[in-house]
């Protein structure tokens, strides 16, 4: 098989190579089994963020005519931009790697001439990849009231990862080690906070808001408007159909209704609400209604409602029997003797 003659340069050496004569000399491909040790990782050093080693090893040729090894490095698989010889040495160490870069190698050897032989199979890797932090979105807290975050980062390389931060609330501390943020807001506003997750040598950043509100103090106000905005309802049906308004200064949660003669429920709708149904008892019914807001404040408004049982509207029935069931009747006058 002939190939294309490749220009193989190294250390300002050029040369030839005929890869038909390497076929023909029965030049071996090297041992596939290639290791991408990350010196950086196992050594646990702090580093520059931009340079990294990258060791790479390889087995040996049995034949004695090797007369040494090129190291062909690119950054895309396939494609070698350094060829670099290192003589019979079966190790190379790309010093000043860039961190998060990816690296491939293929080796070959040669013989004295030079002639190459064929490259191995390649190894890709990278010199250390950067850890992942998810952004954990916008954040909201109560001023003074106890608040808790931990940032999830995590490290592609299985390396230990730290954390920081700048931009907390005041009251907010990390615990760097672990990324969990607790604390206390002390002053109200909106915080542009940055987290940063590091493997030691590479680091990523997110950036949230975090709005520190003050708490709500307003109670909310609640109006009964339906079927009287009266403090008094008198009706003669047993079930009653109610309803009004709810507002406050941030939300209305919830309005429930409860009564004094039993029962009780949530309404339907917060701002405009409704409840259906509501069973009365004879008499008097003291039905309280209470709106809520998300802080736990609350108001009241009350009716009474009076159950009246309905109106006898149906006449009695009276009916003459005797003397007669009749119309008429006539009788004679008594004699005088
Ligand atoms: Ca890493
Ligand atoms: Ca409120």
């Amino acid at each position: 098989m002939i190939r294309s003659p490749l220009v193989v340069t190294f250390q300002g050496f050029a040369a030839l190579v005929d890869f038909a004569d390497v076929t023909t000399m029965r030049l071996r491909t090297l041992s596939t089994t290639l290791f991408v040790v990350l010196v950086a990782s196992m050594l646990g050093t702090a580093r520059t963020a931009a340079a990294d080693t990258i060791s790479l090893m390889w087995d040996a040729n049995p034949e004695p005519e090797i007369a040494g090894y090129i190291v062909h490095v690119g950054t895309q698989s396939g494609t070698y931009t350094q060829h670099l010889d290192v003589g019979l040495s079966t190790s190379y160490s790309v010093a000043s790697a860039i961190a998060g870069q990816q690296y491939c190698f293929a080796v070959s050897a040669y013989f004295a001439g030079p002639i190459e032989g064929s490259k191995s199979a390649e190894v890709c890797g990278f010199s250390n990849r950067p850890p992942t932090l998810v952004n954990p979105g916008a954040r909201s807290s109560v001023l003074s009231q106890a608040v808790t975050l931990q940032l999830q980062g995590v490290d592609p390389d299985g390396q230990p990862v730290s954390y920081s931060a700048t931009g907390l609330p005041p009251g907010l501390a990390l615990q760097s080690s672990t990324g969990f943020i607790s604390g206390a807001p002390t002053t109200a506003g909106s915080f542009t906070v940055n987290v940063t997750v590091s493997d030691g040598v590479l680091t990523v950043t997110q950036s949230f808001t975090w709005t520190v509100t003050a708490p709500d103090v307003t109670a909310p106000a609640v109006t009964i408007t339906s079927p009287t905005s009266a403090a008094t309802y008198s009706t003669t049906s047993s079930t009653m159909t109610m309803g009004g308004t709810a507002s406050d200064n941030v939300a209305v949660t919830q309005v429930t209704w409860v009564s004094d003669r039993g029962g009780s429920g949530t309404a339907s709708g917060t701002m405009n609400w409704s409840v259906a149904g509501l069973a009365l008892q004879l008499g008097a019914n003291i039905i309280t209604v209470t709106a809520r807001d998300a802080a736990g404040n609350t108001a009241t408004d009350v009716v009474t409602v009076t159950y009246n049982t309905p109106p006898d509207t149906i006449a009695p029935v009276v009916t003459i029997t005797g003397p007669t069931s009749a119309a008429t009747y006539a009788t004679a006058a008594p004699t005088s003797h």
